[in-house]
């Protein structure tokens, strides 16, 4: 047995933010994880928020709101034309009522800002948006235009070396193409308008912002824009901020703790770390129980983490796992994911493709009362059910944001650990099954294993577990499956869990106060943004 105390979010936030949120309470239900719906429309994200709120996903990543440039492809989203929210999502109406319809559920909107650069365009004729606008190679029909200085004199995004050829030119150049226009985020007119497009957002009752392409701005003009934004409709708190900024090669010029002081940054890195000791034999799943800062990766409350991404999923080869190529072992992989006390995580949920640029199945997820989801369209695997129970099992122990009683077999790849007397979960990555009795350090009494069956606060639809008066459980875990025990869904609670009695040597982990960077409540221009912790 050893026990792993890496908690570097809970070191830095303990001494403030107890006072200011009412306990432990409080912080098992916020931020514990949320999904990133890839291409859905606005209706059905709307459709959806019921599930979340009952799964317990904090919050839905949508796609890029704004005009688009027209075809099938996916990535049309990110060659913005204008800032009018006309996409192949649906309109501005469409957009207020899944906000609407989302908050009545508890779950937040994240959106995807694409404000480094606008469309390709082409230098000889005039195309058109989605929502019918004209523009060409930078010029966009007075939002932005070259000949008043909105862009970066053109230069190819080919050096990571260098900081300025990084941040200052244009993105994806390969070919013959000319990339995308890169904006002049250092020019107050560009900062004014993307504030604006931000700011119409969050009127809207947007709760936070994904900024694209982040590592390809300068963390001063990010800063600038935040400090222009608006409280949060919701709760007038600062709108929740995590930035792209994809760091694998540590020669590179741009690295993420530039981008700490405006909030989280994704790690790349841990998908990458999941698909290598998951599957491609770079050392073992047990090798996780050594995950600390030496690791230099994010620190945990800068992270946001995720197995694969809508990028990195439809690359070829892909290095990350996937719901196409991985089967079961992708759950295994999101399993650990959830469990495991580091980073906010995303699910990413995704449609079923031939090719990379393939777009989105022209049905809806949702019709009557049926989803259309497991087959050859949508795939969504935040529904798979140990993704989907891994959610409330991460809300359930935020408090205890440290791993304890490990448990390691079957060669490194069969693992157990346990989060204070909050959870506990063994996963079998092995060829062969597991049969064990392992302390858990839960309380005794029947848990639901929420991996094979559903808890519905009441009553367990799959396999239960005894923990006996010493801590201890049988886990017969078969060879690519795992098992999860929480004190949410434990037999004869009724699902009303006080957590404060399972309150273990760990402070309390806000998963929200703790991990955001809060702009002034002053919306003047350019105030400065300070950490809320
Ligand atoms: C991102 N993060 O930094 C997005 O996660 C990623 O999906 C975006 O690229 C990228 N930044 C720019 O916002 C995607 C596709 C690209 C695509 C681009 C613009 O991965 O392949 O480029 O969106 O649509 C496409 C073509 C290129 C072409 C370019 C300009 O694939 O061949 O050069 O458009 O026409
Ligand atoms: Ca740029």
């Amino acid at each position: 047995m050893n026990t792993s105390t890496w908690s570097m979010g809970c070191v830095l936030i303990a001494s403030t933010v107890v006072a200011g949120f009412s306990g432990i309470a409080r912080a098992d239900l916020n931020g514990a994880a949320f999904v990133h719906l890839f291409e859905w429309s606005w209706a059905d994200v709307a459709a959806e928020c019921p599930y979340l709120d009952v799964k317990g996903y904090a919050a839905v990543q949508v796609s890029p709101p704004q005009e688009h440039i027209q075809g099938s492809q996916w990535w049309t989203r990110y060659q913005p034309v204008s800032y009018k929210l006309v996409s192949r999502s649906g309109d501005e109406a469409a957009f207020k009522d899944m906000v609407d319809a989302c908050h009545a559920h508890n779950v937040k909107i994240y959106v995807d800002a694409v404000i480094n650069h606008m469309a390709e365009g082409h230098s000889g004729g005039i195309e058109h948006g989605t929502a019918g606008t004209p523009y060409q190679r930078e010029s966009y029909s007075g939002l932005y235009e070259g000949s008043q200085g909105h862009f970066h004199p053109f230069c190819q995004t080919n050096d990571y070396q260098n900081q300025i050829v990084t941040q200052g030119c244009n993105l994806t150049t390969e070919g013959h193409s000319g990339g995308l226009p890169d904006l002049k985020t250092g020019s107050e007119e560009v900062r004014a308008k993307i504030a604006a497009y931000l700011n119409h957002l969050i009127s809207l009752g947007v709760d936070g912002f994904r900024i694209d392409a982040a590592k390809h701005i300068w963390t001063a003009d990010i800063e600038n824009i935040l400090g222009r934004l608006n409280p949060r409709m919701l709760d007038g708190q600062p709108v929740e901020i995590f930035q792209e900024v994809i760091f694998r090669n540590t020669s590179e010029a741009v690295t993420p703790d530039q981008y700490y002081q405006n909030g989280l940054v994704t790690e790349f890195r841990w998908g990458d770390a999941i698909a290598a000791k998951f599957k491609r034999g770079h050392g073992t799943i047990s090798e996780f129980q050594g995950f600390g800062p030496h690791w230099n990766f994010v620190p945990s409350q800068k992270a946001v983490v995720f197995t694969d991404n809508h990028d990195d999923q439809r690359k070829t080869p892909h290095n990350v796992m996937n719901f196409k190529t991985d089967g079961s072992q992708y759950d295994l992989a999101n399993v650990f994911m959830l469990a495991f006390p580091y980073g906010y995580p995303k699910v990413m949920s995704s449609y079923e493709y031939a090719g990379h640029d393939q777009g989105p199945p022209g049905s809806p997820v949702h019709t009557g009362g049926n989803v259309n989801c497991f087959g050859s369209d949508w795939e969504c695997e935040h529904r798979f059910r140990p993704i989907a129970n891994m959610v409330a099992f991460r809300k359930h122990t935020l408090p205890a944001f440290s791993t304890s009683n490990w448990f390691s077999a079957g060669g490194g790849q069969q693992i157990g650990f346990g989060r204070g007397n909050l959870g506990y979960v063994v996963i079998n990555n092995a060829g062969f099954g597991l049969n064990q009795t392992i302390h858990t350090g839960m309380a005794p009494g029947t848990y639901c294993n929420v991996i094979e069956g559903d808890f519905d606060g009441t009553t367990c639809s799959g396999p239960m577990l005894t923990v006996d008066g010493s801590g201890n459980a049988l886990f017969n875990v078969p060879a690519g499956r795992a098992a999860a025990i929480h004190v949410g869904a434990k037999i004869g609670t009724q699902g009303k869990v006080d957590v404060t009695l399972y309150a273990i040597t760990a402070p309390p982990f806000s998963g929200r106060a703790s991990m955001w960077w809060a702009a002034s409540r002053s919306s003047a221009t350019g105030s400065r943004r300070t950490p809320v912790y």
